[in-house]
């Protein structure tokens, strides 16, 4: 079997992983051999050339150190303050200045050489999110002709937000050198669809579009999941219910509503205590029978925006409190520090109501992990944005539009007076999904569609055929390639079940 090579910003660090992301690859990479590469953590004077290797848990982790200010241009500069922002549909976040993207490109450049060295004949490349756009491109111009597959974590943008993206042009090059891309949702497939529409339709307007050269790319939706078995034994394990039993003691028999982020301005997080406001607003009765519960460590706290939206959450946070509080209840327990996966394993499983509210997400694996981490005999509901790319595949979850705070508390309500029978439906379906999309299935179909290994999900559809035939869960897993200019014919992605699912219905 090949190598494989998995490259992101950050390595795996030498505590146990603690995401199902990390402990997928790791678990990917351990059975093909290769090496995990990515940026050290440590800052040098001059930037380094040659990767460090070192093995850390069984696994080859190579590494580069960056130079401070290469580092500020390309993680809080371009990738953080233009890409993330941009890419989550935020342009009034954007911070755009020129030089980071010379930064941005600059690491790159490294990243590439550091790894060329590296490569054997047979090596299959998989590269992870924004932060890397660029670097096939640079492997190709160091004459590495192997497979290179792209993931992108985040949600791709529509035609107005790309077009806001300084060099956006070189950067859609970019993701053409790789042999496939992979985007969390139809979504992003569609995204890329439009933004060759668009430009089609300005050509046939006598306007001179941007000529995007398709070549042989592929691309596709894998919709990343988490380990549900294991996330569902780990709720039940003695460290998830000592959490448990402490927080259903400080509960009192009251409904818990809980919110698990990483505090980002994508997660719509004032929306949500807005929306909860109203929920206690509107209902009186539930004023002393709920309490909401939201965990949100800060993130990429040197970025002013971070800040910005860490100061209006303590404020909607503060004005609810001051609003609802009474000198024996509080509405609301916000926390602001990481916790164990097993801790919040025990929290998932004793709300009532898990709040799953982003404006924007590519997927959201705490969607995932809270239905894993259910109960059967008495699940909670989940309350999901149609904007994270989990209302994709979770039909049976109460799907929310999060800038209306109307239809989120109302939301809340229904999942709080939700009868046991329905809540158990719609679990299972959930649970099904969950277990059907979970993180193992996701990194072998990508790999096989990178390798061409089975049928890779590109190549045998039925574009004539109906997409629901095989079975409810199925995702139309978009993929589009093969043309030598940009034409209206790539605005129909060609209609691709992932290869794994088909197995599954298939029986064999
Ligand atoms: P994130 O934006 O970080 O990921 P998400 O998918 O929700 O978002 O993953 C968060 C992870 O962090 C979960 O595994 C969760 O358990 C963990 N976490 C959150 N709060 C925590 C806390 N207080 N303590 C400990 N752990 C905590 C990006 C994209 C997503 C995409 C993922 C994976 O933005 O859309 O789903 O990558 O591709």
């Amino acid at each position: 079997m090949s190598r494989l090579i998995v490259v992101s910003n950050r390595i795996p660090g030498k505590a146990p992983a603690a995401g199902g992301l990390a402990v997928a690859l790791k678990k990917t990479l351990s059975a093909r051999d290769g090496f995990w590469f990515g940026w050290s953590g440590a800052f040098a004077e001059t930037p380094s050339r040659d990767a460090k290797f070192e093995t850390i848990d069984g696994l080859q982790i190579g590494s580069i150190d960056l130079t401070k200010s290469d580092h500020q241009s390309y993680y809080a500069g371009f990738s953080n303050s233009i890409l993330w922002p941009a890419f989550h549909l935020r342009l009034d976040l954007t911070d755009i200045h020129s030089h980071w993207y010379e930064g941005y490109r600059r690491v790159n450049v490294q990243f590439a050489e550091a790894i060329a060295k590296h490569i054997q004949p047979d090596d299959i490349i998989w590269v992870h999110d924004y932060h890397l756009i660029p670097l096939a491109t640079e492997l190709r111009r160091r004459n590495i002709r192997n497979k290179i597959g792209f993931y992108l974590h985040i949600p791709f943008p529509t035609p107005d937000a790309l077009n806001a993206i300084p060099h956006h042009e070189e950067l859609l090059t970019d993701l053409l050198a790789y042999d496939l891309v992979g985007f969390q949702a139809q979504r992003d497939v569609a995204a890329f669809n439009e933004f060759i529409a668009h430009e089609e339709m300005y050509r046939q307007a006598g306007g001179t579009p941007f000529e995007i050269e398709m070549g042989n790319t592929v691309l596709e939706a894998f919709p990343i999941g988490s380990d549900p078995d294991a996330f569902a034994k780990l709720a039940a394990s003695p460290n998830a219910q000592k959490m448990y039993k402490r927080v259903e003691r400080s509960m009192n028999g009251r409904a818990m509503i809980l919110g698990v982020d990483r505090l980002d301005y994508s997660k719509g997080l004032p929306q949500r205590v807005q929306a909860y406001e109203k929920l206690l607003e509107n209902n009186a009765n539930l004023r002393r029978a709920v309490h909401m519960i939201q965990i949100a460590p800060p993130s990429r706290d040197t970025i002013k925006e971070y800040q910005v939206i860490s100061d209006e959450l303590d404020t909607a946070v503060g004005r609810l409190t001051g609003r609802f509080a009474e000198p024996d209840w509080l509405p609301i327990t916000y926390v602001k520090r990481a916790y164990s996966q097993a801790s919040l394993a025990g929290l998932y499983r004793l709300a009532r109501v898990g709040l799953v509210t982003p404006l924007r997400d590519g997927m959201n694996l705490v969607a995932h992990e809270y239905v894993a981490s259910q109960n059967p005999e008495n699940p909670g509901v989940l309350v999901l944005s149609r904007f994270a790319g989990a209302a994709e595949i979770f039909h049976d979850a109460l799907i929310i539009n999060p800038f209306d705070t109307d239809e989120t508390a109302e939301a809340m309500r229904l999942a709080i007076s939700m009868p046991l029978e329905e809540r158990k439906e719609r679990w299972e379906s959930l649970m099904k999904v969950a277990q059907t999309y979970n993180i193992d299935n996701w990194a072998d179909s990508f790999l096989a569609a990178l390798t061409g290994d089975a049928s890779s999900g590109t190549g045998d559809d039925d574009p004539d055929g109906d997409p629901d035939e095989e079975g409810a869960l199925l995702p139309r897993a978009g993929a589009l390639s093969r043309s030598a200019t940009m034409s209206l014919q790539h605005r129909t992605p060609r209609l691709s079940l992932l290869p794994w699912l088909r197995s599954v219905f298939s029986g064999t």
